[in-house]
């Protein structure tokens, strides 16, 4: 039997949270392990394991992997997510850097400084609805299928869901000029591996709340 991935991170959403969704989507279960302190945190890079002393670090096929983009596409290429040709990969490439930009706002956006807050949440809906949400719409329109390249669920698929609840999570009604990302939104979350990962009870974390901000505040020394 495969030994299971497991994903060593903090409990939270973090940058681990993208590597959760294409796990989860790909329908290939995960253990986690979590450090809740600084001293917990320091242990494991005194083990060695961490390339760069950060996470994430995910264990996986006999390799200690870290960097977010380097473990996401290792995932894609191994569970055939990540198109099929080199052109497919350029755009599923393209697509994911535009939403890693945009979900990076949204990670760093609860440690706004309180009479920031207002204004970066502002930012954060212009730039969603302005810059990034027109392309994947767009896209969609113009590609005629039910994902963003090829005709199957790819990489760019699966954060292109998990970016758009994180944006409804600051503005609900946020999709309202986008007919084909709502319809996009419908039709992906019912994939099984998705719904399933949906559903309460799952890995899927929360947004981070004033607690757990001081807990990784303190874990990471900022
Ligand atoms: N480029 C790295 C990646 O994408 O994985 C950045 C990783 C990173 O900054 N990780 C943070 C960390 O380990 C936690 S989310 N910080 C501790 C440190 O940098 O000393």
């Amino acid at each position: 039997m495969t030994k299971k991935p497991v994903l060593h991170y903090f409990n939270g959403r973090g940058r681990m949270e993208s590597i959760r969704w294409l796990l989860a989507a790909a329908g290939v279960e995960f253990e986690e392990k979590f450090f809740e302190t600084r001293e917990e945190f320091e242990k494991l890079i005194q083990g060695g394991a961490l390339m760069y002393e950060q996470v994430p670090m995910v264990e996986i096929d006999g390799m200690n992997l870290v960097q977010t983009r380097a473990i996401l596409r290792y995932i894609a290429a191994k569970y055939d997510l990540y198109g099929k040709n080199l052109e497919e990969q350029a755009w599923i490439d393209m697509y994911v850097e535009g939403l890693r930009d945009l979900s990076d706002m949204i990670m760093y956006f609860p440690l706004s400084l309180p009479k920031e807050r207002e204004m970066n949440l502002e930012y954060i809906l212009q730039r969603a609805t302005t810059r990034f949400f027109p392309v994947y719409e767009k896209a969609l329109r113009d590609h005629r299928q039910d994902f963003l390249v090829g005709n199957r669920l790819n990489w760019a698929d699966v954060q292109l869901l998990e970016v758009i609840l994180m944006v409804e999570e600051c503005k609900a009604n946020v999709l309202s000029g986008f007919p084909l990302l709502q319809d996009f939104k419908v039709r992906t979350s019912q994939i099984p591996t998705i719904n399933r990962f949906l559903q309460p009870g799952s890995q899927r974390k929360p947004p981070l709340d004033d607690e757990s901000i001081g807990t990784v505040k303190n874990i990471f020394k900022f």
